[in-house]
């Protein structure tokens, strides 16, 4: 089965992103596969309004599990399946926390294994300051520089429902001219028929 990786920084809406494109892709009800640490994986069902109240989060790393959400998606003639997959996001430094630590390397090595990368952006976390180098935040450099040669990759410029959100994306679009970028809103399920067209070139 293919599958796809949302991937970024913490509380840049992988989460809420994950939830809101499976209600957009026609699930009603969410079967999310967690991974356990121990080995084997459980299966949590919610409804898509429990699963946001209980999943999103503005604490950082409140995701630390692999979670996955399998879709069906109709392609012509035939279904296909394509796992979503959620992870712990990736941030600067040594984290304190060694569960968070742990579930960073999870995040890691799936970056490693999975060929179709959506890496989410808060398009907030733009620098537009001209003393900085990049416009990017060095974690999601790195995760471009790596994922962008490697596989099937684009960025998702998320809460692009805030102010000053269309502002940073032009700067964002002019500074990586070879990149797919394609601006959404999970909140609002903004920019997802976008996610859609390149979800179905690839399942
Ligand atoms: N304004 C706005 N807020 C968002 C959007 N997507 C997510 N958020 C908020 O960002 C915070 C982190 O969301 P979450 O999905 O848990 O992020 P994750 O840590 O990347 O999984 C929550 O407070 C969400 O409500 C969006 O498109 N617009
Ligand atoms: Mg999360």
């Amino acid at each position: 089965m293919k599958k796809c990786l949302v991937t970024g920084m913490p509380n840049v809406g992988k989460t809420s992103f994950v939830i809101n494109f499976a209600e957009y892709m026609g699930v009603k009800e969410l079967k999310l596969h967690v991974k356990q640490v121990a080995g084997y994986t459980a299966i949590n069902n919610y409804s898509l309004d429990e699963a946001r109240r209980k999943l999103i989060s503005v604490k950082d790393n409140a995701t630390k599990e692999v979670q996955l959400i399998k879709l069906e998606i109709a392609k012509g003639k035939s279904i296909k399946e394509l796992q979503l997959i959620d992870s712990c996001g990736l941030s600067d430094g040594i984290h304190p926390d060694e569960e968070v630590r742990l579930a960073m390397a999870r995040t890691l090595k799936l970056i490693r294994d999975t060929e179709f990368i959506l890496h989410i952006i808060d398009i907030n976390n733009i620098k537009k300051d001209k003393k900085d180098r990049d416009i990017l935040l060095p974690v999601d450099r790195l995760i471009l520089d790596y994922a962008s040669l490697e596989k099937r990759y684009a960025i998702l410029a998320n809460k692009m429902d805030l102010s000053c959100a269309e502002l940073n994306f032009k700067l964002l679009k002019n500074h990586l001219r070879d990149i797919i970028v394609i601006p959404i809103s999970s909140l609002y399920k903004e920019g997802f028929k976008e996610v859609k067209k390149m979800v179905l070139s690839y399942v």
